[in-house]
């Protein structure tokens, strides 16, 4: 059966973080080209519909973790803190994969991202699953400790954050649109990637909650991946609509 391999999980995890470094070189300064930076003339048969497509692609991160944690043998019910924190992430993956995608308006996505997105959340939510399953060892009152308890409200605040404005930017669309405007309302009135912010928030909260480097390593991977996107976002929207909001920030409040 698995057992817990100390230098596997240190490998796993940096090479995220080289990976999230290699997308802040990449993404910094052309956008991943999916959504409102894809480019025009792309062939329509290379692309899924947003909902199949988000679907599938983070299944994965709720499903490897799941099966990690269902399956383990025997289960492990010592400490708490490591079922629970499986638990978040999970949690996550389920709103993400069975309640995102079926409401979503987005645009069909290219099937190749498609693709690397896939693999990248068996990676991910193989390193965090297995990481937690099989290598976590907390203090039996980590459920008290103060990392656990600031992580953990910060990644419901972050949740929170990223929930709400999802559902403010699906608003923005009647059913069948593909427009894009101005997005108006919760954190938005201070950024222009409130959904991002939230994110962001939700994983470096995990990343303290759990204390581990693959947590925030997938911190970080998080930030080099959708930071620069939000940044590009608000490009787009300055250059799009003259009426776009002067004080507004790109990613954090009053700050950038
Ligand atoms: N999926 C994370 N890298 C990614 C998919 C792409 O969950 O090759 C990372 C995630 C993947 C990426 C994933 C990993 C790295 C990949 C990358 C592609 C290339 C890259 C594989 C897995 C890669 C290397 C080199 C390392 C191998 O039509 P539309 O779609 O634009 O509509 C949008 C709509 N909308 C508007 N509607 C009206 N008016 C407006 N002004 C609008 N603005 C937007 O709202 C969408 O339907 C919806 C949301 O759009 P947007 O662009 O704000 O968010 P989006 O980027 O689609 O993300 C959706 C949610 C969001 O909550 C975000 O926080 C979360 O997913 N997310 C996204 C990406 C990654 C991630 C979280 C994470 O790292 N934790």
């Amino acid at each position: 059966s698995m057992q817990c391999l100390p230098g596997l999980v240190l490998a796993l995890s940096s090479l995220l973080g080289a990976l999230a470094l290699l997308q802040l070189s990449l993404y910094l300064r052309v956008p991943s080209r999916y959504g409102k930076h894809e480019e025009r003339l792309c062939r329509p048969r290379g692309r899924l519909p947003a909902r199949c497509a988000w679907f599938l692609q983070e299944l994965p991160s709720f499903l490897v973790p799941a099966l990690l944690l269902a399956l383990r043998s025997p289960p492990r019910l010592e400490p708490l803190g490591c079922r629970l924190l499986c638990c978040l992430f999970c949690w996550h993956y389920f709103y993400r994969t069975f309640i995102y995608p079926f409401f979503t308006r987005g645009r069909p996505f290219p099937l190749q991202l498609l693709f690397f997105g896939m693999l990248f959340c068996i990676y991910n939510g193989f390193l965090q699953g297995y990481y937690l399953i099989y290598c976590a060892e907390y203090p039996n009152d980590w459920c008290t400790d103060i990392r656990f308890t600031s992580g953990l409200l910060l990644f419901l605040l972050g949740m929170g954050i990223n929930i709400h404005s999802d559902l403010l930017l699906r608003q923005l669309r009647k059913p069948g649109e593909v427009t894009y405007k101005i997005p108006q309302g919760g954190l938005f009135t201070y950024v222009s990637g409130a959904n991002y912010f939230g994110e962001i928030v939700e994983w470096f909260g995990f990343a303290i909650a759990t204390w581990s480097p693959p947590a925030f390593a997938f911190a970080f991977f998080t930030l080099c991946c959708i930071g620069p996107r939000a940044y590009h976002h608000h490009r787009y929207y300055l250059k799009t609509f003259t009426d776009y909001p002067k004080s507004r920030k790109a990613l954090i409040p009053f700050i950038f």
